[in-house]
């Protein structure tokens, strides 16, 4: 018995620990943080059918006995409009610089030439994997095996693989793939670390899902929460966020018919909120207008949009 510990051990001691960033990059709604939440095994980011839905650069840590995997979901990559979108892009810049892999993403169901844009951004100087991602998409024989060919002609430099993130479908391959350009490193954060974001940011997120989900148009676009108090008692966690408009017709849309849109966002979030924290959540909803806060430099430092 003895023997055969030391002999684990020592097995255990000559495999040497691996720790690097794994940076995620690829246009909005190719499923870039959808991915993420399957590599971590929780839902950690958000994700929603429309485009533009993540903002910050968000590390989310994999800790494992042999190595520490430090991915990074990134904003989809887009020509800028607004201030907002530079400040996005900047995020994307920052996941670039230290970056030790990448995991390039694009939609199966688009041809390899709609990848180009996004790759003329980046121009990438570390290995790669290119993830097809939403296999489940494509329903017939063959399909999958005839865009990974395209591709591949298309992108001879990088490896190649098909997924589907949502269905977690060969997602399973992708960490040994990643793990082969992985340096030899100690952990660079500690082992019992997620995220290198406050849970006033992640619970911030979840009330952005939620107007993502509720709300269409430029209703998304135009919004940005910030949690002003977030107080521990005995029993429950008191929350107050404040959500951000651009014009009066957008908060009279958030509010809806004698309210009926705001209470329901409010209900909906506080139940996610209170799954993400497994705690009972009062939560507050306030509304306010900031002409042109898209643009403006004091109000997107005020909103976390730092870089
Ligand atoms: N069918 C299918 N849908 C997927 C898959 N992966 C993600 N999606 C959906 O695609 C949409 C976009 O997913 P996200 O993970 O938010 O995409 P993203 O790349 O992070 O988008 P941005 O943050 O806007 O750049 C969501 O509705 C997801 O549910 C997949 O494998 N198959
Ligand atoms: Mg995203």
């Amino acid at each position: 018995m003895l023997i055969k510990i030391t002999v684990l051990l020592l097995q255990h001691m000559s495999q040497a620990f691996r720790s690097g960033f794994v940076n995620i990059f690829g246009p909005p709604n190719a499923g870039k943080s959808t991915l993420m939440n399957a590599l971590l095994g929780e839902q950690l980011v958000i994700t929603s059918p429309k485009v533009q839905t993540t903002r910050h650069r968000i590390l989310g840590i994999l800790n494992e006995p042999e190595y520490q995997i430090i991915f990074s979901d990134t904003p989809g990559i887009i020509e800028p409009k607004y201030k907002l979108h530079e400040k996005m892009m900047k995020q994307v810049k920052s996941a670039l610089e230290d970056a030790d892999v990448a995991l390039l993403m694009n939609d199966i169901t688009l041809p390899p030439d709609s990848f180009l844009p996004v790759l003329n951004l980046l121009r990438l100087k570390v290995p790669a994997i290119l993830l097809l991602n939403k296999t489940d998409l494509l329903k017939e024989k063959g399909q999958v095996a005839a865009q990974v060919a395209a591709y591949k002609e298309a992108y001879p430099k990088w490896e190649i693989l098909p997924v589907s993130a949502q269905k977690k479908t060969e997602v399973n391959k992708i960490i040994p793939m990643v793990l082969k350009y992985l340096p030899e490193a100690p952990p660079f954060y500690p082992e019992d670390s997620i995220s290198d974001r406050p849970v006033r940011f992640f619970v911030s997120e979840l009330i952005r899902e939620q107007i993502y989900q509720q709300y269409q148009d430029e209703i998304p676009y135009h919004t940005a929460v910030i949690i002003q108090a977030f107080e521990e008692k005995t029993t429950l966690d008191v929350i107050k966020a404040e959500i951000i408009v651009s014009r009066e017709t957008q908060k009279m849309i958030l509010l809806g018919k004698g309210g009926s849109g705001i209470k329901q966002l409010g209900i909906k979030s506080r139940a996610k909120i209170e799954e993400f924290l497994q705690r009972k959540v009062h939560l507050e909803l306030f509304i306010k207008v900031r002409p042109k806060w898209r643009d403006n430099e004091n109000y997107l430092r005020e909103y976390g949009y730092n870089l």
